[in-house]
């Protein structure tokens, strides 16, 4: 894919240095500059492990009790923000948008302001936004809600977490509303839902010839005619895996003529192992996996494959291809571009069955899933059930559905509505550079090209048009 020249990639290196870069590493390639910094050990502890990963992500997936909050930390994640906006203040240019991701930077608009940036600066939140209630149980709410009117763009993934960031706003920093603008102390911000998607039509064309791969041949073989039903994701609590399995185990109790006829296997890549409830988590999952293969397991039949490890993406696309039912069940995610993925990769004369949580924000969009409670296993069971029973005809109108809007609401549409809504209008010439930018940013593996911990922080300098 060929990057419109002009444009720069700015974020952490996902290297770690004995002291914090004073001015960012360069690299140019084909035009396009990758600017990094590298954190000390400290930072990378405060502002990653710390706050960013056992503060804001537990909290915001709806987990308070998961919550660690210490004043250090959140200092070092303050600290870093600062250090981050006055390295890009010192190389930006006056004509520069800017596009902020994610929770990790939530005060970078303020210390770009404070730096005397006067750029158009957004921001878009690929995680869910916690109601007024909930982010006030968060010591540093009022401030970060604050920070968050820094930005002339506030992008969520779905209508109801633009909803709670406004009512948070409104009730904690007593800003005013008017239809999609917040105020606050005369600044200010325009907050609306612009759902992220995948590039539905590669995604869809490498599945198809994925699903003759060596690697999908295999896995089709070793099923020996039983149906497929798959999982795909980080190993994170917000995902639902033990509910997941414990579904599939009520499932499989109560639906005997299952037995011996179904697979599950689940690929779960390993995350954040630096965080003490990613590590719990994993030694449930273990425990539980082989309760599950030991209670219903024959000599000749492993109900559940488990596996700790990414898979490669361009095996991915024919595992779900070839797969009956597709199971989504985070009992709480921002999108979940592993539903959408699925959607695209089947065939859709004969196509599989997508089993959603309510709590994705998938489900907004993707309503002819068969949409579940992740809280409920035996819920679980039952769509599962469903999905292995459905009939072709059924599948089919259900997939027609759910295509439709996963070709529609793509990669390109999330990024030049985005784009158009904080420069104020469209321009589709710069739609090829942002389609690869979004592989970079929102796809896992290519956080994982961009940075040795599988995840960077990075956000975009568009391209200066050449006019
Ligand atoms: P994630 O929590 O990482 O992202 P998700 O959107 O499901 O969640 O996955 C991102 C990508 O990683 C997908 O392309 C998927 O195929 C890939 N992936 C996940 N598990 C994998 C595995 N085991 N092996 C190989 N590849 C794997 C955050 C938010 C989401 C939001 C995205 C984008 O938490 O809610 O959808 O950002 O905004």
């Amino acid at each position: 894919e060929v990057l419109q020249p002009g444009a720069m990639w700015f974020g952490w290196s996902g290297r770690i240095a004995h002291a914090t870069s004073a001015a960012p590493y360069l690299v140019e390639s084909r035009g396009v500059t990758y600017a990094t910094l590298d954190l000390t050990k400290r930072d990378y502890e405060n502002f990653y492990v710390g706050f960013a990963n056992s503060a804001l992500w537990p909290l915001f997936h709806f987990r308070p009790v998961l919550m660690k909050f210490r004043r250090e930390e959140y200092a070092g994640y303050l600290s870093v923000n600062r250090m981050m906006a006055g390295a890009l203040a010192r190389i930006l240019e006056p004509g520069d948008i800017v596009w902020v991701h994610d929770y990790h930077l939530i005060p970078f608009a303020r210390f770009l302001r404070e730096a005397g940036v006067k750029n158009r600066i957004g921001f878009f939140l690929h995680i869910p936004f916690p109601p007024p209630t909930l982010i006030a149980t968060l010591p540093a709410a009022k401030e970060l809600l604050s920070d968050l009117c820094a930005y002339d763009l506030v992008g969520f993934q779905t209508a109801e977490h633009a909803r709670d960031f406004r009512d948070g706003g409104a009730r904690l920093l007593g800003g005013m509303i008017e239809g999609e603008t917040m105020k606050v102390g005369g600044r200010r911000t325009r907050v609306f839902a612009n759902p992220i998607g995948i590039d539905a039509a590669p995604f869809e064309r490498e599945a198809i010839r994925a699903a003759q791969s060596s690697e999908t041949v295999r896995l089709q073989k070793s099923l020996q005619g039983r149906a497929l039903a798959i999982g795909v994701d980080r190993l994170d609590y917000s995902k639902g895996l033990p509910n997941r399995f414990e579904g599939y185990a009520r499932m499989l109790a109560r639906h005997g003529e299952h037995l011996g006829k179904v697979s599950f296997l689940q690929i779960a890549a390993r995350s954040r192992e630096d965080v003490t409830a990613y590590r719990d988590l994993g030694r449930e999952l273990d425990r539980l996996v082989g309760d599950i293969n030991g209670r219903f397991s024959e000599f000749d039949w492993t109900p559940l494959r488990y596996i700790t490890r990414a898979a490669p993406r361009r095996q991915l696309g024919g595992f779900y291809r070839i797969a009956r039912v597709g199971v989504v069940t985070p009992l709480h995610d921002g999108m979940n571009l592993v539903a959408k993925e699925y959607v695209a990769a089947q065939n859709p004369l004969d196509p599989g069955v997508l089993v959603l949580s309510r709590f994705a924000g998938a489900a907004d969009e993707l309503t002819e899933a068969l949409l579940v409670n992740p809280y409920d296993p035996d819920e679980i069971a039952d769509a599962l059930h469903a999905a292995l029973t459905m009939k072709l005809e059924e599948r089919r109108r259900r997939h027609a559905a759910l295509r439709t809007s996963v070709f529609t609401t793509t990669a390109s549409a999330y990024a030049s509505r985005f784009l158009a809504a904080l420069e104020g209008r469209a321009h589709p010439e710069d739609f090829a550079f942002v389609d690869d930018y979004l592989r970079r940013a929102a796809t896992r593996e290519a956080r994982a090209a961009s940075s040795r911990r599988g995840e960077a922080v990075g956000l975009l300098r568009r391209p200066r048009r050449q006019s």
